[in-house]
């Protein structure tokens, strides 16, 4: 199976990143964590992008938050699809984040999700692989029959406690 590349440009943004890689471990699928910065190690994020395929990534998740430019630029150095999460910080509520990495050129493509949304970027990075991959298919099916139960049973749980 390919890896999937989990990317943060700070050490600070792990609490976030934690909820991808916790779900990517659950799923057994093989992945990478690394600190690579657009603005403070720009030469070493492009190095990485550049060669992410060689090295066996099917797919590479971006988290970064203030003037989030980590998923734009590892969009510009690799044709891999980049999923991006904008990671709120103290200031803005995480909407510069947001849009930084949400407000991509033609040509360049970044799948953003939520701020924060790192659960959601592991889910589509693993939908992503499950199209070449029947048995990941399979489990991320059986993912959804469980969530969707669990909210069946809430649903029965509620309508009991306000029944009247
Ligand atoms: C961004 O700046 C990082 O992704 C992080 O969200 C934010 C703050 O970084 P630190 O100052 O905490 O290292 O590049």
């Amino acid at each position: 199976m390919k890896k999937v590349a989990v990317i943060m440009g700070s050490d600070s943004d792990l609490p976030v990143v934690k909820k991808a890689t916790d779900i990517l471990a659950e799923f057994s699928v093989p992945f990478e964590v690394r600190v690579l910065s657009a603005h403070r190690t720009p030469v070493e994020a492009a190095e990485f992008a550049r060669s992410a395929r060689e090295l066996g990534f099917g797919v590479m998740i971006c988290a970064a938050g203030m003037a989030a430019h980590l998923a734009g630029a590892f969009a510009a150095n690799c044709s891999l699809p980049i999923i991006g999460i904008p990671v709120k910080s103290k200031y803005l509520d995480g909407v510069d984040a947001l849009l930084s990495t949400v407000q991509m050129p033609t040509g360049m493509p970044v799948a953003t999700v939520a701020i924060d949304g790192a659960a959601n970027a592991a889910l589509l990075s693993i939908q992503m692989l499950a199209i070449a991959d029947e048995d990941l298919s399979r489990k991320y099916d059986e993912y959804r029959k469980k969530a969707t139960a669990k909210v069946l049973e809430k649903d029965i749980a509620i309508q009991k406690e306000f029944a009247n």
